[in-house]
């Protein structure tokens, strides 16, 4: 997914013209008939199937992300919305965003008992002045707003990997790193049952006007400190879209995506003449720059696209995967890594 115009190219580009001229000129011709739908992991590439009637039928991006997020956040068995893991008080709480072609966007975070964290902070965009709402305040907000609260609920899954945690109750904040050994000291104890560490689906899309938008839904980080938020609802960490060049999200521990604002770098990468990829891979290089030692031991997963329809992504570690549908293709892509 490499782009027409690579660094070095533009380099040489920009001493011709100047690169905002190299961009407009990249980007002019975007008449997007291949509309795009790109979501984390491997279980991403059914809730690009969920999505795909809105973006095929001509819809909106931003339907489109929602309808792929109601498809997960349904299915208890992904460790996304009420079946997600808890946090280390044994409540499951919930973050996710959302952002449209026009830059608006909404979030919750610590939010309990509610089926589709997305649809509230997309009703966070739409309806009130405010981007984020998080824990009591959100769900008041969400049960005003016709959502139902939800039995408080752990699934069977999440209350075996809980009790399996609470036995050593370590805080080992690790994830979605599948190609280390599931043990030692920074493996969380749900790993040893062989579940997978995906608790979280982040969604970009193209549709067919040439428009993007995002969104993130989680669980958040397994046995987390309550109140605890990561990147996944943080507008500029887990998800940014500027409509004029391109979209990016992320997966993996969000505290190193919030410290580098993780994809709102990635799209100024893109604006500045970077490659999807090339500008994944950028921020993923600033995580291990800030400290090597710690980027070693964790997994961070940037995906992106521009609006061009050109996508690409990179990881840490090896093992982040990104499923992606369009007119051409319905693949799951294992992503390039740094270490
Ligand atoms: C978080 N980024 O809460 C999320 C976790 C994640 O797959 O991506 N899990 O930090």
């Amino acid at each position: 997914m490499s782009s027409n115009i690579g660094r070095r190219k533009f380099l040489q580009l920009s001493a011709f013209t100047s690169p905002l001229l190299a961009f407009k000129s990249n980007y002019k011709s975007s008449i997007i008939n291949n509309p795009t739908m790109i979501s984390t992991w491997d279980e991403g590439k059914n809730v690009n199937a969920a999505a795909w009637d809105i973006l095929h039928n001509n819809g909106r991006a931003l339907d489109a992300i929602e309808a792929g997020a109601i498809y997960i956040e349904d299915k208890i068995s992904c460790c996304v919305g009420i079946g997600g893991y808890p946090d280390r008080d044994g409540i499951v709480t919930l973050d996710a965003c959302i952002m449209d072609e026009y830059s608006n966007c909404g979030a919750v975070a610590g939010l309990e008992q509610i089926k589709h964290p997305l649809s509230v902070a997309r009703k966070v965009m739409e309806t009130t002045p405010h981007v984020f709402l998080v824990g009591n305040g959100a769900q008041q907000f969400a049960i005003e707003n016709g959502f139902i609260k939800e039995p408080a609920l752990l699934s069977e899954d999440a209350k075996n990997a809980y009790e399996n945690w609470l036995k050593k109750n370590e805080y080992t904040p690790i994830i979605n790193i599948e190609n280390k050994k599931q043990n030692g000291p920074f493996a969380p104890s749900f790993f040893e049952d062989g579940q997978p560490n995906h608790d979280t689906m982040a969604m970009i899309a193209l549709d067919a006007k040439g428009n993007l938008s995002g969104g993130v839904t989680t669980s958040g980080m397994a046995f987390k400190i309550h109140g605890r938020v990561g990147d996944s609802a943080s507008i500029g960490a887990g998800l940014f879209v500027d409509n004029e060049v391109g979209a990016a999200t992320s997966s993996g521990v969000g505290e190193e995506v919030v410290r580098i604002c993780g994809t709102h770098l990635v799209v100024e990468f893109m604006r500045n003449g970077y490659s999807p990829e090339q500008a994944c891979k950028k921020a993923v290089e600033r995580i291990v720059k800030r400290d090597r030692k710690k980027a070693e031991l964790i997994q961070v997963g940037f995906v992106a696209i521009n609006k061009n329809g050109q996508f690409g992504g990179y990881s840490l570690q090896k093992g982040f995967a990104y499923a992606v549908k369009n007119n051409k293709q319905d693949v799951i892509i294992q992503s390039k890594y740094l270490l």
